[in-house]
């Protein structure tokens, strides 16, 4: 590799999931040369960049974040000015299934690279996928970055691990460390086991004829919901910034899953009854009658966080960070894109 010159290099782990598509679009706008970490696979699994048009302009490597040499060979050969952390087991339902890998991915994998950035060139700047999942059953309501840790997912606290971990390395070894604590952020590129998109695709899927009905868990769960690509912006803010500091990114607003899918199902032109309590809970399509939603016990998590949402107003002045997407927007936006994608694809990905 030649050595650093005056395009700033980005490393982004996590290059295949949501976060890393879109931060790689932005990074490649803000003229970066731009690698992506991507671990093994059997599959193709870079469909996002494809969708987003850069495929050809990121730079794969090898990045297996239980492997360290992995880490410390792209950080070595690449050079980067920046690492941006997104690479993570991010299903919080799955991390109930597998919490020791969880912990080993999104807790221990984090410190692995701070700790080959502290031995090889502490002068670059990092980047941690942090959550509000952390503040799980939360001290107060919003949340900022001065509330108190309370995760109810094995996946929450792994989280809490990389957080402290990136805090711990900045102060005892000077390097710029920035944490962004961001609420849910959602997109057409959203992985479908989440709830947004299981609702979106799901609806595409019924009125394609491919499936009946979607089953969902507590539909009083309530989120903070923003668009991926507005969150990007915010986390690449940080890493311009003259001090490292942890950062919020949130809209402030809560909605429950019941609100999202009530305005999914408008979207996708559905006039829907909602009746019942609890597993009991259905909604009818009035037209056909048709069970478009009901509610199963196997979508509930042994540990459920009722109500998360944020307070982002230290990005809002620090970062001039704001939101261009309405949740209305973004609603529409997922339920078109679900549309179109199964009449350019005859699937969803
Ligand atoms: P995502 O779509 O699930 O992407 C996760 C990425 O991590 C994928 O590229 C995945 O690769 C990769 N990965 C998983 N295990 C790995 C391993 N052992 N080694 C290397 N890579 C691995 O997640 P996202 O929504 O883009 O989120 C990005 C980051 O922000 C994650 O750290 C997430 O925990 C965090 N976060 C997300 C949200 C949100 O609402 N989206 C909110 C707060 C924080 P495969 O494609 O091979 O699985
Ligand atoms: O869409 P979810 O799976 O997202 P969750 O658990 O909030 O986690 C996401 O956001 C976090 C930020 O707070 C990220 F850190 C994390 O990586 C991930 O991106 O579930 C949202 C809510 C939950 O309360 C869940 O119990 O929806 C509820 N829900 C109801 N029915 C469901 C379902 N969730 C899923 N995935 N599937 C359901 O059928």
């Amino acid at each position: 590799m030649e050595a650093k010159g005056k395009t700033r290099r980005a490393l982004v782990t996590g290059i295949s999931g949501q976060d890393g598509a879109y931060l790689a679009k932005h990074l490649l706008e803000k003229g970066y040369e731009v690698f992506g970490g991507r671990r093994r696979s059997a599959t193709q699994n870079l469909w996002r960049l494809d969708e987003l048009g850069i495929a050809d302009r990121v730079q794969i490597v090898d990045l297996e974040l239980l492997e360290y040499s992995n880490i410390l060979d792209a950080i070595r050969s690449i050079a980067p000015d920046e690492v941006y952390n997104l690479a993570s087991q991010s299903d919080v339902a799955v991390s109930f299934k597998q919490p020791i890998f969880t912990s080993e991915v999104s807790g221990l994998g984090a410190l692995r690279i701070l700790d080959v950035i502290r031995a090889i060139d502490p002068s670059i700047r990092f980047y941690q996928a942090s959550t509000s999942e952390m503040f799980g059953i939360a001290a107060e309501t919003p949340q900022s970055e001065t509330t108190s840790f309370h995760p109810q997912s094995p996946y929450g606290t792994a989280k809490v691990f990389g957080h402290l971990a990136s805090g711990n390395y900045r102060e005892a070894y000077g390097i710029y460390a920035a944490c962004g604590i961001l609420f849910n952020h959602e997109s057409p590129l959203r992985g479908v086991d989440f709830v947004t998109r299981k609702i979106t695709s799901g609806l595409a899927m019924i009125r394609a004829g491919l499936v009946k009905t979607i089953a969902l868990g507590n539909l009083n769960a309530a989120r903070d919901w923003g668009h991926a690509a507005d969150y990007v912006n915010g986390i690449w803010l940080m890493l311009q910034q003259d001090q490292p500091e942890d950062f919020v990114l949130a809209t402030g607003q809560a909605r429950t899953v019941r609100d999202f899918a009530k305005l999914a199902a408008q979207c996708a032109d559905y006039d829907l009854e909602w009746s019942g309590k609890g597993i009991g809970e259905q909604a009818i399509d009035k037209q056909t009658g048709a069970v478009i939603f009901r509610v199963d016990e196997q979508y509930y998590r042994p540990a459920e966080i009722s109500l998360l949402v944020g307070d982002a107003s230290k990005a809002r002045e620090k970062l001039k960070w704001h939101c261009q997407f309405s949740f209305e927007d973004m609603v529409l936006e997922m339920v078109r894109a679900d549309i179109d994608l199964l009449k350019r694809r005859g699937r969803i990905f």
